[in-house]
């Protein structure tokens, strides 16, 4: 059988379309594929929520792949460890209490395990926008990434949503357009973005997973961006935060949507 270029055209646009059309409406959106926004999806499409991560960048993983300054491992504690077991991911030990994975292996289980639970993941996607009634984010405002760099006049398309994630890591980017856009007070000290503050392992990884929460209307913050958001330290190149953060944000909203 010979093929036909235009059969796998039609194949492509048709597919991508009932798939985006079957997400345009979602229990939860997450934005950023980072650590924290796939662990958050695996763990809330495995309860049965229907959720979907929309990436700007064509590949997923975030900041993981690159472990610490490129050197492609990760480190994490006996905590972060018990995630990355859930995965059946391997680990090794390198002194009591600090243990080392492969950057690769970690990212591509994790994402894998988080679309066979039916997290739907749609790169090259850039939110810029959110939409708000009565107080409360209900959707996201998202664009082609390519649209965004190349700065064309072209505009935007929306879902709609119950729950959105910001998993966007150091630069808050959905809090930063709702604070740019709206008369909304985040759920900080100051109502505001406090910014994130210079390295401090141990303080920040504690610090990560008890600011993962809701922080306005229909928002969660997890992984860097909640460290971000609440005046916390950054932690480097330890991962364990990022995977528990994760994981209690699915928790949360869980709980939530039961009440
Ligand atoms: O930065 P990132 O990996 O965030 P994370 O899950 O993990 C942080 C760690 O990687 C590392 C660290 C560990 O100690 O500090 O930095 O919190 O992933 C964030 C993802 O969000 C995407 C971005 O391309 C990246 O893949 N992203 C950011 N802004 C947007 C976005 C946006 N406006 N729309 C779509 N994706």
């Amino acid at each position: 059988m010979a093929l036909s270029e235009i059969i796998i055209t039609r194949a492509i646009i048709d597919r991508f379309s009932q798939k985006f059309m079957e997400y345009v409406e979602v229990d939860t959106a997450i934005v950023g594929a980072g650590p924290a926004g796939l662990v958050a999806a695996y763990f809330l499409a495995k309860a049965g929520n229907k959720v979907a991560i929309f990436e700007r960048k064509l590949s997923i993983g975030g900041g993981m792949w690159g472990g610490g300054m490129m050197f492609n491992e990760i480190v994490v504690q006996e905590e972060g460890k018990e995630i990355l077991d859930i995965f059946d991911i391997n680990t090794k030990e390198y002194e009591p209490g600090y243990y080392t994975a492969d950057a690769i292996e970690s990212v591509t289980t994790i994402c894998s395990h988080a679309t066979k639970a039916g997290a739907k993941i749609f790169n090259c996607m850039s939110v810029e926008d959110v939409m708000i009634r009565e107080g409360r984010v209900i959707g996201l405002v998202i664009s082609w990434s390519p649209v965004e760099m190349a700065g064309l006049p072209v505009d935007p398309l929306t879902i709609t949503t119950r729950n959105v994630v910001d998993a966007t890591g150091h630069d808050t980017e959905v809090l930063r357009v709702i604070v740019r856009k709206a008369n909304i007070k985040l759920d900080t000290e100051s109502g505001e973005i406090m910014g994130e503050r210079s390295m401090w392992a141990d303080k920040a990884e504690r610090l990560i997973v008890e600011n993962t929460k809701k922080i306005c209307p229909g928002v969660y913050v997890s992984g860097m961006s909640a460290a971000a958001a609440f005046g916390c330290p950054r932690m480097g190149p330890i991962f364990g935060g990022m995977l528990l953060s994760g994981k209690k944000v699915a928790e949360l909203i869980i709980a939530g949507d039961q009440k």
